[in-house]
């Protein structure tokens, strides 16, 4: 059985844990705590250590999926679990301040993941604000990183079928770097 670990990545209130949970065929393995940041992202709680979810697609391609969380004063964990992904689904929530910078610093921080695998994009909470376009999204990901060709989407995580076409998309990007990079070490063999 092939096996991809996912990560789940973006700022507070983007809809990781919406989203594994909308994705996830086994009981989420969660870590809530009270949100004490409640001017910043108004919920009730917020992820302190990680999300654990799972998902078979196909007849037997397990992925793993790791929600981490959005507060950088938890972000140990995103070292630990940047290194064991192989791709990443950005999320960003379109009503946060300024979510076009929150899409520079989350790809410059994992960039590796483009390397490893693939990044996608999903932006959420499209309805409660309707700009910036998905168009200006892909705009600032190519006047940023020109060298990554990186899918943007709009998504409410709470979808299943959206969070799932996001998430098959991600993995046939991964899967094709795979199929890239072994070809070039056959060749160099
Ligand atoms: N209206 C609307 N709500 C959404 C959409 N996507 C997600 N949500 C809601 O937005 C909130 C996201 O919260 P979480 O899933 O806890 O966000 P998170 O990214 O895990 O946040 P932290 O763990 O605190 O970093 C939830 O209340 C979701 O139901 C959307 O497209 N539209
Ligand atoms: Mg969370």
């Amino acid at each position: 059985m092939a096996e991809h670990v996912i990560l789940f990545a973006g700022p507070m209130g983007a809809g990781k844990s919406t989203a594994i949970r909308s994705l996830s065929e086994i009981e989420v393995v969660a870590t809530e705590a009270g949100n004490s940041d409640r001017e910043s992202v108004d919920k009730p709680t917020t992820t302190v250590a990680l999300d654990y979810g799972e998902i078979t697609l196909g007849d037997d391609e397990k992925v793993r999926l790791y929600g981490i969380p959005g507060q950088r004063r938890f972000d140990f964990m995103w070292e630990i679990l940047k290194d064991r992904a192989v791709g990443m689904v950005l999320l960003i929530n379109n009503d946060s301040p300024d979510p076009l910078l929150q899409l520079r610093e989350f790809l410059d921080y994992f960039a590796d993941l483009y390397s490893r695998g693939g990044i996608v994009v999903a932006v959420t909470r499209s309805d409660i604000a309707r700009t910036p376009k998905l168009a200006e999204y892909s705009a600032a990901i190519a006047a940023h990183t020109p060298d990554m060709i990186i899918p943007v989407f709009s998504v409410d995580a709470r979808n299943t079928e959206q969070m799932r076409t996001t998430l098959i998309t991600l993995i046939l990007n991964v899967e094709t770097r795979a199929a890239i990079i072994g070809a070039e070490t056959l060749k160099n063999d």
